[in-house]
């Protein structure tokens, strides 16, 4: 058992040799189902007190909204000083630093950035996409933790198409470890569906220099509006942007 602040939450981890190896041509994953129990709380105080954005950019001169709400905590391993990035990084909040850790000791690996989803309903969704970026670094371990609603996850081979494609669902207290080439040669994609629960999704990722850095506060904060979660609903809010990374109850 473990206790992340705010105290309410003592959450029981289960035991890491429950851990299902999922293996096929370049794919290396472990699934933890359930990793722990009793996350129901925790999905509740991270839903209405993270800040949340709707992201939106332009790529070759197409603009392109983020089809889920998203935020982004953490700096990557250059440790540069604010000024060095195009948008001051945030600190992990402690009660995702105490999953982070939780995580780590899990994998093996070691993480400097939680990147959250938040998939209001079935349109939400990821299309198919790998975190395969050099920032990540050869090989990178990526630790995905589900709360909530259960949703299809779908994996692809990117070149050969003689590999069946991988489908499960990913549900509420699951965490899903992927590593070795499952990056660089396998694409991961939410579809979207009708008739889905609300879900979170927190990934734990290791960034090595600024431009990972500057790529996460890029696309998952943006430039705004910030959004939050309030009486059951996203409604966009007038917060002072300095306080867009506090989170009740912690320290900033
Ligand atoms: O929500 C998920 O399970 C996947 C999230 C994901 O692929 C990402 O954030 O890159």
């Amino acid at each position: 058992m473990f206790t992340v602040a705010p105290p309410l939450f003592n959450l029981t981890l289960h035991s890491p040799l429950a851990g299902k190896a999922i293996v096929d041509k370049d794919l290396d994953m472990v699934l933890y189902r359930p990793f722990f129990d009793s996350p129901r709380q925790l999905y509740a105080y991270l839903l209405e007190s993270l800040p949340w954005y709707r992201v939106r950019y332009t790529v070759r001169g197409m603009s392109i909204n983020t089809p889920r709400y998203t935020t982004v905590f953490g700096k990557d391993l250059t440790q540069g000083v604010d000024t060095a990035y195009q948008k001051k990084p945030r600190p992990i909040p402690p009660l995702l630093a105490a999953l982070k850790d939780e995580v780590e000791k899990v994998s093996g690996a070691s993480f400097n950035f939680v990147l959250c989803n938040f998939y209001a309903d079935g349109k939400d969704s990821i299309s198919y996409h790998s975190d395969d970026e050099s920032f990540l670094g050869p090989e990178p371990t990526i630790a995905s933790m589900t709360l909530g609603g259960t949703r299809a996850f779908y994996m692809r081979h990117k070149t050969d198409k003689s590999v069946p494609v991988y489908k499960t669902d990913l549900r509420d207290a699951d965490l899903l470890i992927m590593c070795g080439t499952t990056q660089a040669c396998w694409e991961h994609s939410v579809p979207k569906r009708s008739n889905v629960a609300p879900r979170i999704n927190l990934t734990f990722r290791k960034a090595i220099n600024v431009r990972g850095t500057n790529n996460y506060y890029r696309y998952n904060v943006g430039d705004g509006p910030l959004f939050r979660y309030i009486d059951g609903k996203m409604v966009e809010s007038n917060d002072d942007p300095a306080h867009h990374a506090t989170i009740p109850g912690e320290s900033r």
